[in-house]
């Protein structure tokens, strides 16, 4: 029985770590999916007959669109843009140009969110392009409103926030977008162990982090491919413990926002391959301006940018490993919540899907 098992009891009282600490099995579920479905998704991205590519969803989703966006226009060589269902839907004529055809993908957990349903009638009216969605639920409308669907069950939550349903869809997104380049597709498959591996490795530095009391505020840094995730882990942060918590682009982080950082600040830098040099450096002055810094990266850092680092020596590229950021800062906020009294199942106000009244 490895540490996996033995850190989930199945009577644990809370869905939330049980979800976070079993997401490997959706990520496993997510590559099936995608390779049940190659040649419908090699046959949409050769189409092409799109001009440019609409991602979106609401919440979590949303920022799970500003992570697929960038790659789909990096590995697809096609413009692609993140934007929230309700902007869609509410200002349709700023979001899409009149002399362009797209291809919404749409991502949503439940396929039942009032704004995206509504943003992806309104499209499939007035615009007519070919629509994609990615969610947990196979009877969803958002699913019978779509061309082509990844639905991945095994990523369905009782928790209220999303943890292993986002890094699931994430991974069915990326696994889909690399089987443009089917090489890359392969690759992927060795990431469900990576991540029971990681959380193995590092669970105990979260649970540390995530219930040290010196910390009151946490800033997710991440640009590229890394902004939505970094918006994302943010927003768990919220949802979870109602802690003070932001995210920014790293080197937007030095034009006003540093000058939150003190002693009892947590910046998480979510590091890329591209841009790390400058990424180090912004880690490096947040720690010289008193701040404590956690750097998630594929490789070994200097210890002068990182108080704490986790690696991922994956072997993978960096357009195909994002789900290796999530566990471990899902899990920082989950003993954050702990400290902070909250109840990570029932988070303050929130429900699992926001369905609006009728339109009048
Ligand atoms: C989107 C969402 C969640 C949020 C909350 C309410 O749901 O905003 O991101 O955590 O649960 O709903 P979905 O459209 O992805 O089902």
């Amino acid at each position: 029985m490895n540490t996996t098992e033995q850190l989930v009891p199945d009577h644990y009282e809370m869905h939330t770590l049980r979800e976070i600490l079993t997401q490997s099995l959706a990520w496993q579920a997510a590559l099936d999916v995608v390779a049940a479905k190659q040649e419908a998704i090699q046959v949409l991205w050769k189409s092409k007959d799109y001009t440019d590519i609409v991602v979106t969803g609401c919440g979590s989703t949303h920022y799970l669109s500003q992570a697929v966006a960038p790659l789909l226009q990096r590995q697809l060589g096609i413009r692609a843009r993140p934007v929230p269902a309700s902007e869609l839907l509410l200002f349709p004529e700023t979001v899409i140009a009149p002399d362009s055809r797209p291809l919404l993908f749409t991502i949503s957990r439940s396929g039942q969110t009032t704004e995206t349903i509504r943003a992806t009638r309104m499209f499939k009216q007035r615009y007519g392009g070919p629509v994609i969605t990615i969610g947990c639920y196979p009877e969803a409308e958002l699913v019978a409103l779509s061309d082509l669907a990844l639905v991945i069950p095994e990523g369905q939550e009782q928790s209220v926030v999303q943890t292993r349903s986002f890094s699931a869809m994430l991974l069915a997104a990326q696994a889909a977008i690399a089987l443009a380049h089917n090489a890359h597709f392969q690759a992927m498959r060795s990431l469900p162990e990576l991540g029971k591996r990681l959380i193995d490795a590092y669970h105990d530095l979260a649970k540390q982090l995530g219930s040290d009391a010196r910390f009151e505020r946490f800033y997710f840094l991440g640009s590229g491919l890394q902004y939505g995730l970094a918006s994302e882990l943010n927003l768990k942060m919220k949802e979870m413990s109602l802690s003070v918590s932001e995210a920014f682009h790293f080197m937007e982080f030095r034009h006003g926002p540093m000058s939150m950082v003190n002693e009892h600040t947590l910046v998480v830098g979510l590091l890329s391959d591209t841009a790390n040099a400058h990424e180090l450096a912004v880690l490096r002055e947040m720690r010289a301006l008193g701040g404590t810094t956690l750097v998630l990266s594929e490789d070994l850092v200097p210890t002068a940018a990182a108080d704490f680092q986790i690696n991922f020596r994956s072997g993978l590229a960096e357009n195909n490993r994002a789900v290796l950021y999530l566990p471990l800062l899902q899990l920082l906020g989950y003993y954050r919540a702990r400290i902070n009294g909250q109840h990570p199942d029932h988070p303050h106000n929130l429900t699992a899907v926001i369905v609006l009244d009728a339109e009048k």
